[in-house]
């Protein structure tokens, strides 16, 4: 089997393909990290070694294909989907490695927006290394799309999640809000908060609502790990609130500035926050441009009356309006259920 595989020759484009797929595995956590395959070449096209990173802390893609391949590196190809690192972090610098090894080309899809660890291609041609970068660097990209723009940022990428009424009301006028969306979308929030490192709302949901913000239905994820719980304002919240039993941790902020929040979430390596509410903490983060993407469910209800799905944003004409780019909409149907709209947008 070894034998017959490693006769096949693979193109460039194939090997990053199968760097990209490797990057992707479903054992590896989403966070903090960034998923990275790494395919080692002879010259003639046969593969030497394989490597992917398996979380934080754990040798980096580069390091675990040179790891296996020993001394067959020397002299090989190395594809990578990530430029390799520079920096010693929680383990040594890639680009090092590489050079350590031997290697005579470097091949990598997406550059490094990391400012810490980036310069890798710069240290490997210093070393006589031959490096060519963008090869499947959109497909690469992917599958690390919500790090990467969040490492662009420097602060954790924001997905606000709600659910509306056809005049959006998330809650009817005497507070009761369960349920607008159907199962379906409910289990569809459950499978995208478990792409999440955070979930947060506002002290008012606490307080008004109890909700548990946590993975539930969702076992057939990888995310093992349940998102932090992170409740943000100054109202005074009741002890036995669900958000502070041991199904996941809980970290109160007594503060409004979104930008301060995420700021301190970031220093916690915390990379995707789901923003699920309510309607005064959604307008303070639509206010201060700190949302990234939105998920909305939109039920065929009418209420006339209630909560609104986010508060005044301060806009008084249209043209001040704020215009997400629609990147899919779906119809998410649901036994003996009308089915609901879901819209997800881009800011
Ligand atoms: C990875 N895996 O295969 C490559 C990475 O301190 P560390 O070890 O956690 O370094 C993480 C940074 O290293 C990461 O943000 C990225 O910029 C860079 N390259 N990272 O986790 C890899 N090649
Ligand atoms: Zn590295």
């Amino acid at each position: 089997m070894l034998i017959a595989r490693s006769a096949v020759r693979l193109t460039h484009a194939q090997a990053m393909r199968r760097a990209i797929e490797l990057a992707a595995s479903p054992d590896v956590p989403l966070w903090p990290n960034p998923r990275v395959g790494c395919v080692l070449l002879s010259k003639r096209g046969t593969v030497i070694a394989e490597g992917y990173h398996r979380g934080a802390g754990t040798p980096h893609a580069e390091a675990d294909a040179l790891n296996q391949a020993g001394e067959r590196a020397r002299g090989a190809i190395a594809i990578v989907t990530l430029e390799p690192c520079n920096h010693t972090g929680r383990t040594g610098p890639c680009a090092q490695r590489l050079i350590d090894a031997g290697v005579s080309r470097v091949l990598y899809a997406q550059s490094d927006p990391n400012p810490i660890a980036s310069g890798g291609a710069e240290t490997l041609r210093a070393a006589g290394i031959e490096v060519e970068s963008g090869l499947l660097a959109e497909e690469s990209r992917a599958v690390n799309r919500v790090w990467s723009r969040a490492t662009e940022l420097q602060r954790p990428y924001v997905t606000w999640k709600f659910a509306t009424t056809l005049d959006g009301r998330s809650a009817a006028a005497d507070g009761t809000s369960r349920w607008i969306s159907n199962a379906a979308a409910r289990r569809d929030t459950h499978v995208r908060r478990a792409e999440c490192d955070v979930i947060m709302v506002g002290t008012n949901t606490v307080a008004v609502d109890d909700p548990s913000l946590t993975v539930r239905d969702a076992d057939d994820l990888p995310a093992a790990v349940q998102p932090l719980r992170v409740v943000v304002g100054e109202r005074a919240l009741p002890v036995h609130a669900k958000v502070f039993d041991d199904a996941a941790p809980t970290l109160v902020m007594a503060t409004h500035d979104p930008a301060m929040v995420l700021e301190h979430l970031w220093r916690m390596e915390k990379r995707h926050v789901f923003l699920e509410g309510g309607p005064t903490l959604a307008a303070a983060f639509a206010a201060a441009g700190l949302i990234d993407e939105i998920v909305t469910y939109v039920a065929p209800m009418l209420l006339g009356a209630g909560r609104n799905a986010v508060a005044d944003l301060g806009i008084s004409t249209i043209a001040d309006a704020l215009r997400p780019t629609v990147v899919d909409i779906a119809i998410i149907e649901s036994a003996d259920e009308q089915p609901c709209v879901r819209l997800v947008m881009e800011t």
